[in-house]
C-alpha cells in the first residue's frame, strides 16, 4: 500500500461553500443526490478531485447540464473532472446499498435502522465529495423514507420541514448553521424510542436533549442522560465552553466499530455506552458511559468547532479531548482512582504499544491506512502530553491558552504548531523542545540515582533519561519530562518539587539539616510524565517506601512495582513462594486503605501479564501467568478473615450508579477476585451463594468470573443459568461469552465461536470473544503450540472479509511477538507469515507488514 505523508500536505483547491444532500432510503438501493456548490481557491488548472467508493454513479452534471462521458473519470476510489469552471454547482446521483455494507463505515443498517460512521473516510462511500477534514461546509439534508420503519429521520443541525411524501413515505429536512467536515456529517432513520431530557446552558438557552434506543430500552438511558447534562455544565465551568444547537441527539446502534462518534449534533454511540441499569451494567459500565459521553460532547468544541487540518493531526482533538474526559470523571469521582485507571490502561495499552513494532509517534509523519490510526498512542500519550503541558504552565495559564485557542481558531482546521501557538503566546514559553513529545515514539525511560552522604546530610539525586529506538527512529533526542518528586522520612514531606529534565542528565543536590536521617525519594509522583523510571532499590527501601509515600499514586504504584519484581522472581524460579514480608505490605496496604474502598480495590490489583512483557525479555506468558496466581493465592490467604467479612455484609441499597456506592462494590468485586484466587476448597460452593444472592450485575458478574476460572458443577451450573436469564440481551450476552474468553484455552474459544449467538458481523460480539482471548487471556493466547494463534487466526481472517477495521484491530493482538519465549515466538512469527501471504483486507494488511517489520 502508498503510504500518505504529511510532508505531501497541499491546500484543496476548491472551498464548498454549501452542500445540499438528498437521501431516499432503502436498504437495497438508497438514492443520494448532492449539489455542491463549488468556488476555485487554488490553482487556475487544478481538476476537480472528488473521493468516492462503492458508488454507483447514475448522474452527473454542471450548472444543470449533464457531463459527456469523456469530461469527466471514475475509478475505485473516486472521480476527477478535469476541467471545471471557477465557480459552479455539481450535481451528482449515486446508488448506494445499505444493507449489504458490512464494513460498517458509510451508510448501513443495524437492526433494521439506517445509521452512518464518516470518520475518517466513510463519507465517500456515501457520495462523491473531497472527503478531507480541511474542507469545511454548510450542510442541509433532506430524506425520505418508510414512514412505517422509519418514524424517526435524524441528521446533523436543526430539524426543519417535515411531512408526507406519497407512497407511504415521509421526509425531513436537516440543517446544520456551523461548517463542519464530512467526517462530522451523520445520518440515522427507524424506529427507537426516545429518552428525553433538556438542559438550560449558561447563557439560558435550552437545548432539547433526546437519547434513541431500541424498543424497550429507554429507561436505561437515565444514565447516559445524566452524564450528558453533567458533561454539558462542566465544561461551561472547566473551559467557558457553551453548546451550540438548541437540539442533541444520540443515537444507540449495536453493530458499531468503536465505543462512539461525536458527528455534529448527532452523536452516534455502541449501545453498550448508552444502556444500564443496575441488574444489566456493571460499575464499569456506568463507569465507561460516564466517560464516552463526556468525550464525544467535549469534541463539540475540540474537535468539531475547530477541527484538525488532516488526519496526521489526529491527537489535536484526540489527546485533548481524552485529556478533558479524564478530567471529567476525576471531578465527577476520586481523582487519585482516576488517575491510577488512566495510568493501569496507559501501561497495558500504550507502553506495550510503544515498545513493539507497531509504535508510532503521537503525531506520525506517514500512514499506510488511516483507521490504523487510532490507537492508544494517539489517545492516551496524546492526552498525557496535554496534562504535562498544563502541569508545566499551571492551571491558570493553561485555561488562557485554551481560551486563545477557541478564539483564533473558532470554526478553521488546525494543526499541532497552531494550538501549541496559543500556549507559547499566553505563556511567553518556546514549546520546540517539548512538541519532540508528539515526533518522537517510544517510552522514554529515566533512570534514578540516590547517593546519600551521612556525613554532610546531603543527599545527590541524579536523573538520566533515555528513549528507545522504534521502528523508523534509531536515535531519539531528549525531550522535556516534568517529574513531580518529594523527599520523605518518617515525619511525611521534607520537601516537595516539580523538575523538568530536559537534557539527558541532571543532578539534583539537597542540604538536609543536621542529624537527617537518609530520606526516601519519591519520583514522578501522581504520574506526572509518561516514563518508566528505573531503580535499583533493595525491597526493604520499596517496602519502606510504600509505608512512608505521601502520594496516593505512588503508593499504590510502589505495591505495583513490588508485586512485579515478586511475580517476576517466582516465574523465572529464583524463588518459589511469595516472600511473607512483601505479602504482609501489600495487606497492610489494602487493610490501611479500607476507608477509601475504591483506592484499597485498587490497592489489591495485581500487575497484568502483559505488563510483565515490558520487564524482563523474552517473556513467558504461561509462567508469569502461574507465578501472579501464586502472588494471588497469598495475599488472598493472608486476607482470608477481612474477604469473608466483607463479603459477609449486604451491598448497598437502594442501587446508586455513583462513586461512592461504586467505590464500596468495588472492594467486594475485588475481594470476589481474591476468593477466587485463594484456593480454599470451599470456593466454588461461596462464589455460586454469592451469584445467586448478587443484587446487581456488578457483584453477580464478578461471581461469574470467578467461577468461569475454576472447574466443576458450581461454575457450569452459574453459566448456564446466566444464559438462560440474558439470552435475549446481547449487551449482557457479550459479558457472558467474555467471562470465559478471559480464561478459555483454544478449544473453548473455537466452542465460543461456534454458538449459535456468536455473530461474526458484530463487533461488540467478536471482540468480547477473540479480542478478550487474545488481549487479556495472554498465557492462552500465547500458548507455545500455537494453538491460540491459531484459532484467532481462523476467525480474524472471517472478520476482515467483511470488516477491515474490526479484523486489524484484533490483529494488533500480535504487536508483543518478538518478546515471547522461543516457541510461542516462532509460532506467532508462523503465524504472521501465513496471514501475510493470504487475501487481507488493506487495515490488516498494514498491521500484518508493522508487524513483521
Ligand atoms: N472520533 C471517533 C473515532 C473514530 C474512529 C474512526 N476509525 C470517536 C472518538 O474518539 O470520539
Ligand atoms: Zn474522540
Amino acid at each position: 500500500p502508498v503510504a500518505v505523508k504529511l510532508s505531501d500536505y497541499t491546500p484543496y483547491p476548491f472551498e464548498v461553500e454549501q452542500v445540499d444532500l438528498r437521501f431516499d432510503l432503502d436498504p437495497e438501493d438508497t438514492r443520494v443526490r448532492a449539489d455542491l456548490k463549488i468556488r476555485r481557491t487554488g490553482d487556475k488548472s487544478a481538476a476537480l478531485e472528488l473521493d468516492g467508493e462503492a458508488l454507483e454513479l447514475k448522474s452527473i452534471a454542471i450548472d444543470g447540464t449533464a457531463l459527456d462521458k469523456g469530461a469527466y473519470e471514475v475509478t475505485e476510489s473516486g472521480l476527477t473532472i478535469a476541467s471545471v469552471p471557477d465557480e459552479f454547482t455539481l450535481t451528482t446521483d449515486v446508488k448506494i446499498a445499505p444493507a449489504s455494507n458490512t464494513a460498517l463505515s458509510g451508510l448501513y443498517m443495524s437492526g433494521g435502522r439506517f445509521c452512518s460512521q464518516c470518520e475518517s473516510v466513510g463519507f465517500r462511500r456515501i457520495t462523491y465529495y473531497p472527503d478531507r477534514p480541511d474542507v469545511m461546509s454548510s450542510f442541509k439534508v433532506r430524506m425520505t423514507a418508510d414512514k412505517e420503519t422509519c418514524p424517526v429521520l435524524l441528521s446533523n443541525g436543526t430539524p426543519g420541514e417535515s411531512g408526507d411524501a406519497g407512497d407511504g413515505r415521509h421526509f425531513a429536512v436537516w440543517d446544520d448553521p456551523h461548517k463542519k467536515p464530512s467526517y462530522l456529517f451523520a445520518l440515522c432513520a427507524g424506529d427507537y424510542d426516545i429518552y428525553r431530557d433538556q438542559f438550560t446552558t449558561m447563557s439560558g438557552k435550552v437545548i432539547d436533549l433526546a437519547i434513541h434506543v431500541d424498543k424497550g430500552d429507554a429507561e436505561r438511558a437515565a444514565w447516559a442522560m445524566d452524564s450528558l447534562k453533567r458533561s454539558m455544565k462542566w465544561d461551561e465551568e472547566t473551559y467557558g465552553r457553551e453548546y451550540d444547537l438548541g437540539v442533541f441527539n444520540i443515537v444507540a446502534v449495536r453493530d458499531f466499530n468503536f465505543g462512539a462518534m461525536e458527528n455534529k449534533g448527532l452523536n452516534i454511540f455502541n449501545s453498550a455506552y448508552v444502556l444500564a441499569d443496575e441488574a444489566s451494567a456493571t460499575d464499569a459500565d456506568f463507569e465507561a458511559i460516564e466517560s464516552i459521553v463526556a468525550h464525544e460532547y467535549f469534541h463539540n468544541w475540540t474537535g468539531n468547532r475547530i477541527t484538525c487540518r488532516d488526519w496526521f493531526q489526529l491527537c489535536l482533538k484526540e489527546g485533548l479531548t481524552v485529556f478533558r474526559d479524564q478530567n471529567f470523571s476525576a471531578d465527577m469521582r476520586s481523582r487519585p482512582v482516576q488517575r491510577i485507571k488512566d495510568v493501569i490502561r496507559l501501561r497495558a495499552r500504550q507502553f506495550a504499544e510503544d515498545a513493539g513494532p507497531l509504535a508510532h509517534s503521537v503525531r506520525p509523519d506517514t500512514y499506510g491506512a488511516i483507521d490504523n490510526l487510532y490507537t492508544a498512542t494517539v489517545y492516551e500519550k496524546g492526552a498525557e502530553i496535554i496534562g504535562m503541558l498544563r502541569r508545566m504552565i499551571g492551571e491558570e495559564t493553561y485555561r488562557k491558552g485554551m481560551d486563545l485557542y477557541f478564539e483564533r481558531h473558532d470554526g478553521q482546521a488546525v494543526t499541532i504548531e497552531d494550538f501549541y501557538a496559543c500556549f507559547e503566546k499566553v505563556s511567553g514559553q518556546d514549546f520546540t523542545q517539548f512538541r519532540r513529545w508528539y515526533a518522537q515514539a517510544g517510552t522514554p525511560e529515566v533512570t534514578v540515582e540516590e547517593n546519600w552522604k551521612a556525613d554532610s546530610n546531603e543527599i545527590e539525586i541524579t536523573l538520566r533519561q533515555k528513549t528507545p529506538a522504534t521502528p523508523g527512529q534509531p536515535v531519539k533526542q531528549p525531550v522535556p519530562i516534568p517529574l513531580n518528586m518529594a523527599l520523605l522520612d518518617e515525619e511525611g514531606n521534607l520537601a516537595e518539587w516539580m523538575t523538568v529534565l530536559e537534557d539527558e542528565e541532571v543532578t539534583l543536590t539537597f542540604d538536609l539539616p543536621d542529624g537527617t536521617e537518609r530520606p526516601l525519594v519519591s519520583v514522578n509522583r501522581d504520574f506526572t510524565a509518561p516514563v518508566r523510571l528505573a531503580r535499583s532499590l533493595s525491597r526493604e527501601d520499596r517496602l519502606q517506601l510504600v509505608r512512608l509515600e505521601t502520594d496516593p499514586f505512588n503508593q499504590w504504584d510502589g505495591v505495583q512495582t513490588l508485586a512485579k519484581e515478586e511475580i517476576l522472581a517466582l516465574a523465572e524460579g529464583s524463588q518459589a513462594e511469595p516472600d511473607a514480608d512483601l505479602v504482609d505490605a501489600i495487606a497492610t496496604a489494602i487493610e490501611g486503605a479500607l476507608g477509601d474502598p475504591a483506592y484499597a480495590a485498587l490497592l489489591t490489583r495485581l500487575p497484568d501479564v502483559g505488563e510483565m512483557f515490558l520487564e524482563r525479555q523474552p517473556a513467558d506468558p504461561v509462567a508469569l501467568n502461574k507465578a501472579r496466581k501464586k502472588l494471588q493465592k497469598a495475599v488472598a490467604g493472608k486476607l482470608e478473615d477481612l474477604i469473608i467479612s466483607v463479603l459477609g455484609q449486604p451491598s448497598p441499597q437502594p442501587f446508586d450508579p455513583g462513586a461512592e456506592q461504586a467505590g464500596t462494590r468495588a472492594l467486594r468485586t475485588a475481594f470476589i477476585t481474591l476468593l477466587a484466587g485463594s484456593g480454599r476448597e470451599d470456593a466454588d460452593t461461596h462464589l455460586l451463594k454469592l451469584y445467586e444472592a448478587a443484587p446487581n450485575m456488578t457483584e453477580k458478574l464478578a461471581a461469574l468470573r470467578g467461577l468461569a476460572g475454576l472447574e466443576g458443577e458450581a461454575r457450569d451450573k452459574a453459566l448456564a443459568d446466566f444464559e438462560e436469564a440474558w439470552k435475549t440481551n446481547p449487551l449482557v450476552m457479550d459479558k457472558w461469552f467474555s467471562v470465559q474468553a478471559v480464561t478459555a484455552d483454544a478449544e473453548t474459544v473455537a466452542k465460543l465461536a461456534a454458538h449459535k449467538d456468536f455473530d461474526l458481523r458484530n463487533p461488540n460480539r467478536v471482540r468480547s470473544v477473540v479480542a478478550v482471548f487474545a488481549m487479556q487471556n495472554l498465557s492462552a493466547f500465547h500458548a507455545p503450540d500455537g494453538s491460540g494463534y491459531k484459532v484467532v487466526e481462523e476467525i480474524v481472517r472471517k472478520a476482515d472479509k467483511a470488516n477491515p477495521s474490526l479484523g486489524a484491530r484484533l490483529l494488533t493482538a500480535f504487536e508483543q511477538w518478538r518478546v515471547l519465549e522461543p516457541q510461542a515466538r516462532s509460532e506467532a512469527e508462523a503465524c504472521l507469515r501465513r496471514l501475510q501471504g493470504s487475501d487481507l483486507s488493506k487495515n490488516s494488511a498494514d498491521i500484518v507488514a508493522r508487524a513483521l517489520g
